[in-house]
């Protein structure tokens, strides 16, 4: 059925929180497609990143924001909040998303940065790892006496049903208005962007705890070439840039082993994300302080 202008709905919904409570892991549970990148790792998410939905007569355009820094105050973490600031603005609702059943210092400062007249919900997340549904019943109360939560979602961002009801929860809070985005669009981020997010990706994953969150990535080349034999075919050269020489050698590993693997998982996704053939290629360059260094940070495509 199509949907008349007059007849739609439309908002933006900020995900808020804590690095690694599980925010770009349930706005891809949202949109239906990874638009955001994962990991273990704090810091895994580094711009405002949109994601839409658009489901009967409601468009959801869902913001998904870094987790905010309180730990160090170097260039990269201000502009990371920078980020989370400037997202939490301008919504008509915004989720903020804790551990299920915790709520530390981190999760405190978080939430006194918000303004009051945006609508709030508690997004109690990954619910699959309490124990007892029970136990969080205390901590529930607890947590109305904090904020005035306009609602309490205790869930799991990996759980099906718990994404389906959330479109019923969050639509009645965004105002009528015509749609923001093409109904099939899914985010407003391009391929080159969700490119150099692959590869970080995989380089997360793919390094664990020992190389320090400071490495980012950045595409060199991004061309598309004619190909009669390939369909589409996509040229891609990128730059892993890390702070010190042994985490090049991280990065590298035994005999170019963990770079393979690295590029070899990213070509692998980015060929399913864009319907192209992809040939791609990774290097790895030492830049000390970059992250300390306002100017690079800047010159990295951070805010
Ligand atoms: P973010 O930093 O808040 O964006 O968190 P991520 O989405 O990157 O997720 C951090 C980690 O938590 C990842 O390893 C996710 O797989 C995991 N995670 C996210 N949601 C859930 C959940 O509902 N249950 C469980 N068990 N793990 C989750
Ligand atoms: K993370
Ligand atoms: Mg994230």
């Amino acid at each position: 059925r199509v949907y008349a202008p007059e007849e739609q709905r439309c908002g933006l919904i900020a995900i808020v929180g804590k690095p690694n409570v599980g925010k770009s892991t349930l706005m891809n549970a949202l949109v239906g497609q990874k638009v955001s990148i994962t990991s273990r790792k704090a810091q895994t998410t580094r711009h405002r990143i949109t994601g839409i939905r658009t489901k009967d007569e409601t468009q959801f355009v869902f913001v998904d924001t870094p987790g905010f820094q309180t730990k160090h105050s170097t260039a990269l973490n201000k502009s990371l909040n920078k980020t989370v600031m400037g997202a939490i603005g301008d919504v008509d609702l915004i989720l903020f998303v804790v551990e299920a059943g915790s709520f530390t210092l981190a999760d405190a400062k978080v939430l006194s940065l918000f303004k009051p007249g945006i609508p709030t919900l508690l997004i109690a997340n990954k619910l699959d790892t309490v124990g007892r549904r029970a136990e969080i019943a205390p901590w529930l109360r607890d947590m109305q006496e904090r904020h005035p939560f306009a609602e309490f979602v205790p869930m799991s961002a990996k759980n099906k049903k718990d994404i389906e009801r959330m479109f019923g929860i969050c639509a009645k809070y965004l105002p009528q208005q015509p749609w923001f985005y093409s109904p099939d669009e899914l985010t407003d981020r391009s391929e080159k962007f969700l490119a150099s997010e692959t590869i970080r990706e995989k380089l997360f994953r793919f390094t664990g705890d020992e190389l320090p969150y400071t490495s980012t990535v950045v595409i060199d080349k991004f061309e598309e070439e004619p190909s009669p034999k390939h369909g589409r075919f996509m040229r891609i050269a990128a730059t892993i840039v890390v702070e010190r020489d042994g985490h090049k050698a991280m990065v590298i590993g035994q005999g170019g082993e963990r770079l393979k693997r690295i590029s070899t998982e990213a070509r692998q996704e980015l060929e399913k994300l864009m319907g192209a053939k992809v040939f791609l290629e990774i290097w790895v360059k030492v830049r000390s302080g970059w992250a300390d260094d306002e100017a690079r940070v800047k010159s990295f495509g951070y805010e």
